[in-house]
């Protein structure tokens, strides 16, 4: 199952929307003789690579086991029921990880295994196989995009200076790695302030990657230039908005990007409501945020992120805006607690992966 998982893991720039999921085929003599891992969407899945993989080198797949760290599907998507394949090449065991939470799988596959005769095991790699595809289980069963906002700030956790300098807090080293983070998700979050601020691209250039997350731009009143760099052909742009400029919204909409009215009562992007819209219209799994300390701070006030990718560097710069603004507590009590995941040197800086308290 470990080798499943390093097979799945092979996926995370590639899979999305679907799930990264590995599976390796074991023989009656406990040989390995195949290995696969998810390709692109509508592509094979993982278990139909191994089988093809088997078969390459020749081997028999009658009376292996399968290890694969999903439940394979029961349904007809963009491709066929992995099950059935399993079942028509002999498998006679498979032992997965857990449960696909699409409700058009969730339990079907393993009980269509079982009326077909095949024994099966479930639970061996849950906890890396959920955590791989924290994305798509929070579409499945949240419905709404798992929500990761990265941060880069100084060690006294300033992000820009008071004159709005803020290129480059954190080392060459960060950018890539954050690079590395964007390539992972489905979608990149901004907000305006943002876009009129720094004009960034926001797509991924400092890793090879085979697809490029698609553009979100929060954008009440419809101010963005249309001239902006984030507007990269071949890559999916949506913007959120409470205004009704149709002119301008046809504008944008004849560039090929989405425009979507989504008003809350203050005249601002309900932004709850759009996390919603990303999962379904856009199946978002993963999104990264890259916004200024006002979207940052109004995500964080609504509940909205499931946790903090934050870059310290090594520096101090005193003053200037921090990460969030999230309004002035009384009370040391009204923190909002996070829990550390990870901490690692990035380069010269730290990067700690900090996830909100019960997600
Ligand atoms: C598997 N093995 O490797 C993956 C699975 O549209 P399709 O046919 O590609 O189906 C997509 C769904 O299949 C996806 O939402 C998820 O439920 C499951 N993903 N299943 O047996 C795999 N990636
Ligand atoms: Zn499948």
């Amino acid at each position: 199952m470990l080798e499943a998982l390093a097979l799945a893991q092979q996926g995370l720039l590639r899979t999305s929307p679907n799930p990264r999921v590995g599976c390796v085929l074991v023989d009656t003599q406990g040989r390995m003789i195949g290995r696969g891992s998810t390709q692109r969407a509508g592509g094979p899945h993982a278990e139909i690579m191994a089988l093809r993989d088997a078969l390459a080198q020749g081997h028999s797949t009658r009376g292996a086991t399968a290890y694969v760290t999903l439940e394979p599907c029961a349904h007809q998507g963009r491709t066929g029921p992995c099950c059935d394949a399993l079942t028509e090449a002999g498998i006679a065991k498979v032992v997965a990880s857990i449960t696909d939470p699409n409700p058009r799988v969730a339990g079907q596959g393993f009980a269509r295994l079982r009326a077909a005769g095949v024994q099966v095991e479930v639970g061996p790699g849950a906890e890396a196989a959920r955590e791989l595809n924290l994305g798509f289980f929070s579409r499945m069963v949240r419905k709404t995009p798992w929500v990761r906002m990265k941060v880069a700030a100084s060690l006294d956790g300033v992000t820009a200076l008071p004159n709005g300098a803020s290129q480059w807090i954190t080392s060459p080293e960060a950018r890539r790695d954050g690079h590395a983070w964007r390539a992972r998700a489905c979608a990149v979050l901004t907000g305006i302030g943002t876009v009129l601020a720094d004009d960034p691209r926001l797509d991924v250039r400092e890793v090879p990657t085979e697809r490029q997350p698609a553009l979100v731009l929060v954008d009440s009143a419809l101010q963005v230039p249309l001239d902006a760099s984030i507007f990269i052909a071949d890559r999916g742009a949506y913007i959120f908005t409470a205004s009704q400029n149709d002119a301008k919204k046809q504008a944008l909409e004849e560039r090929g990007v989405q425009v979507i009215t989504l008003p809350d009562a203050h005249g601002k992007v309900d932004l709850a409501a759009m996390l919603t819209d990303l999962a379904l219209r856009a199946e978002v799994n993963e999104l990264h945020v890259e916004a200024g300390y006002k979207l940052n701070g109004s995500l964080l006030r609504a509940g909205l992120v499931d946790e903090l990718l934050v870059y310290l560097a090594p520096k101090l710069l005193g003053a200037g805006a921090g990460m969030a603004q999230l309004g002035e507590l009384t009370a040391l009590a009204q923190a909002q607690e996070l829990e550390f995941k990870a901490q690692d040197r990035v380069g010269p800086d730290l990067r700690v992966l900090a996830r909100i308290r019960g997600r």
